[in-house]
């Protein structure tokens, strides 16, 4: 990785770190146990992607940074939420994550389940105290943010992705899942980093495009890395995907074919970023480092 996008990342990810644990309920705050999970969850070292890029969508836009923190925060929380409720034995049943154990196993089914809950609350409430811009108000960005969690985009997904076990998925349903899944929330991050900045309609589309395209080039490498990376690696069980013969990019079109994808769909997304000029230096930089990540 570049020293300079190392340095970028590591600024961005220590403000959304700092601002997360201010936001967040304390270990003392009762009931300890539930803000002891929340905790466990949300500092457990994750790549912290879609804050990062919600951030360097501000910078796009010319935003002050300081503003688009709490959408930062958001998507970071909404997407914890998601893992954390993926990990459940009734969802995908994983007991390893972020290279720690999951947190029902550390804190039981239950409270997992409320662990999920009361983070994708936050994910609200610390949204909720962004500042306004001319073009967007907070409840527009609130309402962004609930189209991405709900049953149209991140529910959808996952409704989809349920329904579609142990049967063969074709190339246009398994898009589809990761449109909704995946695709959605990075999109959401960018466009919220944007929104925060005050971004002109045709900004915000290119951050849409940015977005969704990315979302997917993510997804398919993301499949990849859980072919060809160990769980020592990733921070979670490698090879998950084949062992309950789930649908993935490599499943359905194999190998080399996944990678000539991901950098197809990379493409798409550093295309969207020309409208930016210099100003999208950080979302580019980030983008080429997300498809030759290892974990
Ligand atoms: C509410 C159960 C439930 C699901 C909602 C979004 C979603 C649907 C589930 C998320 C689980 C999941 C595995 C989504 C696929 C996207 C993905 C590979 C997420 C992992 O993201 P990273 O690698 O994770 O950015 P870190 O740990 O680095 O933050």
């Amino acid at each position: 990785m570049k020293s300079d996008l190392e340095a970028y990342l590591r600024v961005a990810r220590y403000r959304v770190d700092r601002a997360l644990d201010a936001w967040l309920p304390g270990k003392g705050d009762a009931p300890g146990s539930i803000h002891e999970a929340m905790r466990y969850c949300v500092f457990a070292g994750g790549k912290m992607l879609r804050p990062v890029l919600c951030l360097a969508a501000s910078d796009a836009c010319g935003g002050a940074r300081e503003l688009a923190v709490p959408a930062a925060c958001a998507v970071e929380l909404m997407h914890t939420y998601s893992l954390v409720h993926d990990d459940l034995p009734c969802m995908d049943d994983d007991d390893l994550r972020r290279g720690r154990a999951t947190c029902h196993k550390v804190y039981g089914e239950g409270m997992a389940v409320l662990c999920g809950d009361a983070l994708l609350t936050e994910a609200f409430a610390v949204l909720a105290k962004a500042e306004g811009t001319e073009r967007y108000g907070v409840g527009e960005m609130v309402a962004e943010l609930a189209l991405t969690g709900g049953s149209r985009r991140l529910i959808g997904g996952q409704v989809l992705d349920l329904e579609g076990e142990g049967k063969r998925l074709s190339l246009e349903e398994l898009v589809k899942i990761h449109e909704a899944k995946t695709a959605a929330l990075l999109a959401c991050s960018v466009r919220l980093g944007g929104m925060s900045a005050n971004a002109t309609r045709e900004e915000l589309e290119a951050l849409t495009v940015f977005g969704n395209s990315l979302g997917l080039a993510f997804q398919v490498i993301d499949d990849i890395l859980d072919v060809t990376q160990t769980t020592e690696k990733l921070g979670k069980t490698a090879g998950k995907d084949a062992a309950v013969e789930k649908a993935t990019y490599p499943a359905v079109m194999g190998l080399e074919e996944s990678r000539k994808e991901a950098v197809r769909l990379t493409g798409v997304a550093l295309d969207a970023l020309a409208i930016f000029g210099e100003k999208g230096t950080g979302l580019r930089e980030i983008a080429e480092w997300m498809l030759v990540r290892d974990y």
